[in-house]
């Protein structure tokens, strides 16, 4: 059922943003398990900068983060946005254990697989740690883990996750995200900052190739799943950055003409030569903007814990 479910939406959205003009695929649909995979690999590169910044950032800061969320020992829950295999969030959550703070961790994330692995994993590594995985939509989560007794929350949601929405989508989820949270309630966002635009694109177009993997990984997952016939040597990934916005984008070009049939969709797509689907934006911020967004949404943004480079920063809010 839950797999039907998710293949029509995948239909829907692939049959809207190919129809579009400029045509455009979600950049949600990366993440299937052979996605996640590549993803892996992109995050082991010494190219991308990003993990090793929040890894530098919580190995680095963990009593002032501690400090941050709970100054005299005060219980609170502490829950994660999209937590995956929390492999960063394991720096805090073992430091913060054995200085004995009050805490209940609740990592949220789509992927009960990835939730079940996560809970096991730490049950070894840290026995005694209340934590209790939510799979799901995470405001649906947030709504029944509020309708409980209420505890102080912090809310993480890190990696930069926040650069793959459009602005749009990015004052969505903060005004959602403030609608969830009460006075004195705090978050901690990972935002990746504005740097020098030679870094940002080997970031993005790795001599490796693992970036482009990932962009074509998605006509492999269209051809497996809704029946299509994508020759994916004939598309190729690009990316630009624009300095300006911010906005990194990535890009599938057509080599050539060619027409693509979608079978579960019933329709037959046709590219031109040097057509370029869009496939993600992965947004560079300033810290500016950063403190915008906060009050913008009724947050005050309290403190920015930074790497020593000044590429990364996890920006902690309090509502
Ligand atoms: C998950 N997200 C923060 C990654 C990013 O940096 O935008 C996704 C990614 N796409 C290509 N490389 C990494």
């Amino acid at each position: 059922m839950e797999q039907q479910i998710l293949i029509s939406d995948l239909a829907t959205d692939t049959l809207k943003g190919l129809s579009s003009t400029p045509k455009y695929l979600k950049s949600k649909y990366l993440y299937d398990d052979t996605g996640s995979e590549i993803f892996q690999d992109i995050m082991n590169m010494e190219e991308y900068y990003l993990t090793d910044c929040e890894y530098e950032i919580f190995s680095e800061q963990k009593d002032e983060l501690l400090k941050a969320f709970s100054s005299n020992g005060d219980v609170f829950n502490l829950i994660e946005l999209g937590s995956g295999d929390g492999l960063k969030t394991k720096i805090l959550l073992s430091h913060f254990f054995n200085k004995g703070a009050n805490f209940h961790y609740l990592p949220i994330d789509i992927s009960q697989k990835a939730n079940q692995y996560l809970t096991e994993s730490l049950q070894t590594e840290l026995p005694g740690l209340k934590v209790t995985p939510k799979t799901g939509d995470y405001f649906e989560e947030l709504q029944k883990i509020n309708t409980n007794e209420y505890t102080p929350k912090v809310i993480f949601f890190l990696g930069s996750n926040i650069g793959n929405f459009s602005l749009e989508e990015t004052r969505d989820f903060l005004r959602h995200l403030s609608n969830y949270s009460k006075k004195g309630d705090k978050v901690l966002i990972g935002f990746d900052l504005k740097k020098s635009p030679d870094v940002i694109v080997k970031a993005y177009a790795d001599p490796h190739g693992h970036t482009s993997r990932f962009t074509v990984n998605h006509l492999h997952r269209l051809n497996r799943e809704l029946g299509a016939d994508f020759d994916p040597q004939n598309f190729f990934h690009h990316c630009t950055y624009n300095p300006q916005s911010g906005a990194l984008k990535s890009y599938l070009v057509a080599s050539k003409e060619q027409k693509v049939r979608i079978e579960a969709l019933e329709q037959v797509f046709s590219f031109r030569k040097w057509e370029p689907i869009f496939m993600e934006t992965s947004r560079k911020f300033d810290v500016a903007f950063i403190d915008q967004l906060a009050a913008e949404h009724g947050f005050k943004a309290v403190k920015s814990f930074t790497d020593k480079r000044d590429y990364f920063v996890d920006s902690l809010w309090v509502k």
